[in-house]
Formats: structure tokens, C-alpha cells, sequence
């Protein structure tokens, strides 16, 4: 079995796929929702398959290899054991979270020294030792270790950068090589497109990714802060050079009309911390737009928290009882409002991939993205 099918390219480049691992079936088009530290925040596992209909997960090397640690991770068989998932998960490379948390870091041609943000204490991390730790927590797709500039960055820092994560993916490559996967089962290796928002610079940029014959391609250093017509004209960009047959993963994107736009530029799979966490601080995304859970005119809106929404909260709560749970900082309005989006994240990318398949995703996509962005 071929480990990507595609069902159906529609007039442009959106397409309809599936994704085959030894843990299941995965329905392109799909968000993967985040679960860092073996946890998607404050929604427990049988939520995240029976009501988020989550198909896929991504955990962090970086997170996972400071906390629990690879010693805990290999005694339980890996993180899908450990954490009882028997879908299939992603695991990130660290390379970012290591630039995104550590408070102080050094990078050189070996890797990446860094500070733990838990104890101080300080690490380094190689592309072999990302290789090695992505082996010990056993994902079903694992990343290449990259570096991602932040944004706005001088050209000549962004190609110096970029061209150190070329060459990491070849060490990356190496190490896969002589060290089989840990627990019987296969893991499939994405290396990641960088180049900032230069042209020149991604153009080389993905036929090294593309030259390099992986099972899928990913998208890195976007949704840094660049406008949201860079992002769109960078994926673009990038989507055209990729080989057609394998998955893209856009990584770290985004909001939902980022993800309906996303799919219409040819990319396959997403993931975004934004569901979760604007969650816990009271941003519903729905279909009829974007709710501030703690506003004052929801005091006395017994109506249900989202009428189209497909999960039980939607249904079960009004909004005024999750506003006064948000007000009353209970953590059951987390809870709420983390299911809640997560199951119109996936509610979206599937009826994006219906959309697909009945030839009409780009009229659909036009129609809906202004009443994604609304503000309620
Ligand atoms: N590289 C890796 N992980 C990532 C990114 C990246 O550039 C991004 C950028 N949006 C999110 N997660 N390895």
C-alpha cells in the first residue's frame, strides 16, 4: 500500500487524499491537533478521537525528551503507549520549540545548545541526536531538524540559515539510514522547505526538499509574523515545485480561513497551537465566525454555545453558562471551549475535503472565508 493515495485533484490545487501508517488511516485534508508535552491540553484522549475526531496528533521532541525523558519514553514503548493514542502522531523536530522557549541558545554547525525552560539546565541538540529522539518516542511521521529564522530577517542571515538546514537534513538522512525505527512499526521522515519570504531563496530552498525523495514535504518558517499575503504567496510558491504526489504539511498554520486557503494552495496536512489556546483564553471559532467568550452580551444567551457545531459542548451548553464559567475562571471553560475548537478545526478541513470531491472547494472557500473572520 502506497503510504499517500491522492482521491481527487480538484480545478486548482487543492486535493483529496489519504495518508496510509501502521496506525490508521489519515483523510487529507486534515489539522493535527497539538499535543506538545503527550497531552493535547486540558481534552483527555477519548474526546480527541470519538468527539474531536481527531485522525492524527503531533507531540515535541523538545518537550518530551526534557520531560519525561527518553529513559521513561523507551521503558513505556514509545508515546503511544505511554500515552494510551493508537493513531497515528507526528513528532516535531525540537529545532523550533528549542527557539521559541529556551531563554538562552547557541547554535553552530554541530546543532543547538540550549537552556531547559524547566530547570536551566543545559542540552544539545544535533540533527542526529533529533534523529535519535524521534526513534525513542516513535511517531508515525517524524520532522528533519531545521532552523527557523524569525521574521523580518536579513537576506544573507536567512540563506546562511537556510543552507545550514540543508545540510542538517543530509546528516538527518545519514543517521535514519543506520538506525532502524525502535518499535516494529514504520516511520516516515519529512524534511522542511525554509527561505523566509525570498523567492530565490525557497525556490532552491524545495528542490533541495524535493530532490532529497522523502515520503512527504513540510513548510517551514511561516506564520512568524510575515502578512497573511506572504504566507499565501510563499506557499504558492513553494506547492509548485513539491512533488504533486506526496503529502505537504504547512507547519504552524493557523487560523481557519488560513487553513481553507492553505488547502486551495495544494497542502495537505496543518497543524496550529491557535484551537487550544485561544480557547483557553475564551476565542471560539465557528462557523458563523469568531466569539470573545467572556463578553458581557453573552451574560443572557441561553442559546447552545454553537448551533452548527458538530461536538456535544455545542449542543449541551448554553453560552451563557461557559461565559460565566470563563468569568469564574473554572478550568471546565478550558475544557469547553478546547473541544469546542478543536471539533471545528476538523469539522472544517472535512467538509473542505467534501468540497474537494464534489469539484467545488474554491466557490465554497470564496463564500465562507469573510464569514470566518467575522467578529461576533
Ligand atoms: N520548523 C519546525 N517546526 C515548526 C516550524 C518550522 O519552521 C514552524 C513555523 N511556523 C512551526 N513549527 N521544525
Amino acid at each position: 500500500m502506497n503510504f499517500f493515495n491522492i482521491e481527487k485533484t480538484s480545478e486548482g490545487k487543492a486535493r483529496a487524499g489519504v495518508l496510509n501508517t501502521d496506525h490508521g488511516t489519515v483523510q487529507t485534508p486534515i489539522f493535527m491537533p497539538v499535543g506538545t508535552v503527550a497531552s493535547v491540553k486540558t481534552v483527555h484522549q477519548r474526546e480527541i478521537k470519538d468527539d474531536i475526531k481527531a485522525q492524527i496528533i503531533l507531540g515535541n521532541t523538545y518537550h518530551l525528551y526534557l520531560r519525561p525523558g527518553m529513559e521513561v519514553m523507551e521503558a513505556a514503548g514509545g508515546l503511544h503507549k505511554f500515552m494510551n493514542w493508537d493513531l497515528p502522531i507526528l513528532t516535531d523536530s525540537g529545532g523550533f520549540q528549542v527557539f521559541s522557549l529556551s531563554g538562552t541558545r547557541k547554535m553552530s554547525e554541530e546543532g543547538v545548545k540550549f537552556k531547559s525552560h524547566i530547570d536551566g539546565s543545559v542540552h544539545l541538540f544535533t540533527p542526529e541526536k533529533s534523529m535519535e529522539i524521534q526513534r525513542q518516542i516513535g511517531a508515525d511521521i517524524f520532522m528533519a531538524f531545521d532552523e527557523c529564522v524569525a521574521y523580518p530577517a536579513h537576506y544573507n542571515q536567512v540563506k546562511k540559515s537556510m543552507d545550514m538546514t540543508h545540510r542538517w537534513l543530509k546528516r538527518c538522512m545519514d543517521w535514519n539510514e543506520q538506525n532502524p525505527e525502535l518499535y516494529g512499526y514504520k516511520q516516515r521522515f519529512f524534511p522542511i522547505v525554509q527561505g523566509s519570504t525570498y523567492s530565490d531563496l525557497r525556490k532552491i530552498s524545495a528542490e533541495v526538499i524535493a530532490e532529497a525523495g522523502a515520503e512527504g514535504n513540510a513548510i517551514g518558517g511561516l506564520s512568524v509574523g510575515e502578512p497573511e499575503d506572504e504566507l499565501y504567496r510563499i506557499t504558492d510558491e513553494v506547492t509548485d515545485i513539491l512533488p504533486k504526489e506526496k503529502p505537504r504539511y504547512l507547519m504552524g498554520v493557523g487560523t481557519p480561513w488560513n487553513i481553507l486557503e492553505s488547502i486551495g494552495l495544494g497542502i495537505d496536512m496543518m497543524d496550529c497551537v491557535m484551537p487550544t489556546r485561544n480557547a483557553r483564553n475564551g476565542m471560539l471559532f465557528t462557523w458563523q465566525g469568531v466569539i470573545n467568550m467572556k463578553n458581557e452580551k453573552w451574560k443572557k444567551d441561553f442559546s447552545p454555545l454553537d448551533e452548527f457545531g458538530t461536538s456535544f459542548v455545542d449542543q449541551e451548553y448554553s453560552k451563557a453558562y461557559v461565559r460565566h464559567l470563563f468569568v469564574s475562571k473554572e478550568y471546565l471553560a478550558k475544557q469547553i471551549a478546547s473541544i469546542h475548537n478543536l471539533a471545528f478545526y476538523l469539522d472544517l478541513v472535512k467538509v473542505a475535503r467534501e468540497h474537494i470531491l464534489a469539484g467545488d472547494f474554491y466557490q465554497w472557500k470564496d463564500s465562507i472565508v469573510p464569514v470566518l473572520r467575522q467578529r461576533l
